[in-house]
């Protein structure tokens, strides 16, 4: 059988032709290396491209260098191409200081600024709508760029393969998606992971382009899509392309390659994209014996000097300060005073106030979310944002959580700035894994700061039941990398909304419902600032401290003004991540008494993690034990009788009491 890549050089020049060939090269001889180092325990884990040069060649040579590609596990010559020196790639496979994560992620899970790539997470999908969100900042800045995005095919059955194109699609971003289908996600064969006859039907379906490529043709990606790049360059949209492969080896080296049948891994071996690139250069006079030989060469000679140089390299000590001093991006807090000007806001008023002077602020700051255009969102926060920063700035999204948290992301990585609206709470579930694994973990992992804060209205009392009313702060108080804020009062509110945005980091934003009409305060009309991480205390007493946030803040204010006897610290917590664990200590190492009024369910609640800290920093202090005071252990119910019985809030008093009389 003889090979069935047909090669057309095009008008492509000879010193690219060998360009070509040296770069699909560079990444072979580099995992045929790694193999060997491989069986020889040098290395623990590798996931090969071998078979797959073409695509990362090809599209990488077709992309300018300031162009944003984001490869996946099998794409070595997406890295290779954009020339990182070979001895930062050893040390990041062997977790040294001149890896691109310090030893804190392993293989191609990195990303560098220095080279415009941005790697994987493992869960596959996500880079696809980060993709997006360095689209959108390259449309909105007219910087008539396109990013190239890579998936497997394995990769297209998940929602965010799903999420990013249709978001794509609709606000026509300039993103090439490249699905390299290679016949396998790990051992599961393309008929058993989709239906369809090929993933580029898809392209339809979301009203995209799509172009069929064989991914083993170095000429035909490089000229295709080098065709594509030009022509999405000057008119900004998304192309889907699938690249037909085949994935040689194993899923990762140990796993092997059984349930390939022989006869498939016989033919895909004659259209090798190497081996057939270098004879036809070879018949077409461009490749002589002799260039061939001394490009082997350079390449060992370079492999193993930069080998040495990352085997010299000393490995990593483990510093615990180190590793805590980057979960979050340094943050200087600048503290603008407020004006003597005042006016009396609801909480809502205020939170869209300052949402109003932020985006006066930051030029580069985008919100994003469902129905928050001219309808102005379903709190109506965003009413007339369109008419004072046009549609580009205030962005209506389709039905898409993790698409557009992830974009939020791409427009962290491209400088700008996000503020993503969830319109309820409740829905950040669908948009859950981007916040958890993407914005929390970027920063630790390989230095990039997420700059996004994603809006959370939430809370009970509103009898709207399981879905639309959950305060759901635990999910992420637990999750490193994250800040939470969680105001009751529209004066914290509005300062605290214009630091959430000034500070890089990710911060999850919580905005009561029940407390948007109801809540009123003189607020400052312009601009100002508050510090993250500083709780108010509201009351002073000498008995007991109450801790809480958010709706139980009120609650509690309630319960004192029917209780005036009651001698009271109460603590308004503000914010959860960072907590302001002086603020708590100091009151009850004063009071000996300490009580925790939440309003989610008790069991994993930050009330339960308050509570242990007070123990184990003011044990001496104490004259009775901690109390934490939560809502039932179920779903919050919806009719108001079974709501009111949930809630924390009719148990608190009764609970004060007691522990006061401890
Ligand atoms: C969300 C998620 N589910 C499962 C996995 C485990 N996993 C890693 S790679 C992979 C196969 C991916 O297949 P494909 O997208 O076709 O890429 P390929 O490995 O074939 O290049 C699987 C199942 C994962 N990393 N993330």
């Amino acid at each position: 059988m003889k090979s069935t890549i047909t090669y057309d050089k095009k008008s492509i020049d000879n010193k690219t032709l060998i360009q070509l060939y040296k770069n699909m090269l560079k990444p072979r001889m580099i995992e045929e290396k790694m193999l060997i180092l491989l069986r020889q325990g040098k290395i623990s884990k590798w996931f090969s491209g071998i078979g797959q040069e073409a695509i990362s060649v090809g599209v990488t040579m077709a992309l300018k260098k300031e162009e944003y590609i984001l490869p996946m596990h099998r794409n070595l010559g997406v890295f290779t191409t954009r020339k990182i020196p070979l001895n930062r790639l050893f040390s990041q496979w062997q977790g040294k200081a001149n890896g691109f994560t310090k030893g804190r992620d392993r293989s191609f899970h990195f990303g560098t600024q220095e080279f415009n790539i941005v790697g994987m997470i493992s869960h596959l999908g996500p880079q696809l709508g980060v993709a997006d969100g360095i689209a959108l900042a390259s449309l909105l800045k007219n910087k008539k760029q396109v990013t190239a995005v890579f998936t497997g095919e394995g990769g297209t059955s998940e929602g965010d393969f799903h999420e990013a194109l249709n978001v794509a699609s609709v606000w026509q971003l300039p993103v090439i998606f490249c699905v390299e289908n290679n016949g396998y996600g790990l051992s599961t064969p393309t008929k058993e992971q989709y239906r369809c006859k090929d993933i580029a039907d898809r392209g339809k379906g979301y009203g995209m382009e799509s172009f069929i490529l064989d991914g083993n043709n170095i000429l035909e990606v490089y000229s295709k899509i080098s065709k594509l790049a030009e022509s999405v360059r000057k008119r900004p949209r998304p192309i889907l392309v699938e690249f037909k492969t085949f994935r040689m080896r194993g899923h990762e080296e140990a796993s092997g390659t059984k349930y390939v049948p022989k006869e498939l891994l016989n033919a895909w071996s004659l259209k090798d994209p190497v081996v057939n690139f270098q004879e036809y250069l070879r018949k077409e006079n461009v490749l002589t014996e002799k260039q061939e030989v001394a490009i082997k060469e350079d390449i060992v000679h370079e492999i193993n000097e930069n080998l040495k140089l990352a085997y010299d390299e000393e490995a990593i000590t483990a510093n615990e300060a180190t590793e805590l001093s980057d979960v979050y991006k340094q943050f200087e807090y600048k503290h603008v005073e407020a004006n003597s000007k005042t006016q009396e806001l609801r909480l809502i008023d205020a939170i869209s106030l300052g949402l109003k002077q932020s985006m006066q602020k930051h030029n580069d700051l985008v919100i994003m979310g469902q129905d928050i255009a001219e309808y102005g969102g379903v709190f109506k926060i965003t009413e007339g944002f369109v008419k004072a920063f046009g549609k580009e700035r205030v962005r209506n999204t389709p039905i898409c959580e993790s698409a557009i948290v992830e974009a939020a992301m791409g427009l962290s990585i491209a400088g700008m700035k996000a503020v993503v609206e969830m319109q309820f709470a409740d829905f950040v579930t669908s948009g859950f894994n981007p916040v958890v694994n993407y914005l929390a973990k970027s920063h630790y992992r390989w230095n990039q700061q997420a700059d996004v804060v994603v809006r959370m209205p939430c809370g009970a009392g509103v009898a709207a039941g399981p879905f639309h009313s959950q305060t759901n702060e635990a999910w992420f108080t637990k999750t490193p990398g994250l800040k939470v804020i969680y105001p009751a009062f529209p004066y914290d509110a509005k300062g605290l909304l214009a630091t959430a945005i000034e500070d890089p980091n990710p911060v999850l934003f919580f905005e009561h419902k029940a407390l948007y009409r109801s809540i009123r305060q003189e607020v400052p009309t312009d601009y100002y600032t508050l510090p993250l991480g500083k709780a108010s205390l509201l009351k002073e007493g000498t008995d007991i401290t109450i801790i809480t946030y958010g709706a139980g803040v009120h609650w509690a204010l309630h319960t004192l003004e029917n209780n005036k006897e009651i001698n009271a610290d109460l603590i308004d917590l503000r914010s959860l991540q960072p907590l302001d664990t002086e603020a708590i200590y100091n009151s009850v190492k004063k009071t000996g008494k300490a009580i925790i009024l939440q309003e989610d369910s008790l069991f994993g609640g930050i009330a339960s993690d308050i509570s242990a800290l007070i123990m184990e920093h003011c044990f001496e202090h104490l004259d009775a034990p901690v109390k934490r005071v939560a809502s039932m252990e179920t779903p919050i119910p919806f009719i108001n009788q079974l709501e009111d019985q949930y809630l924390a809030k009719g148990k608190f008093e009764k609970a004060l009491k007691a522990l006061l009389e401890y």
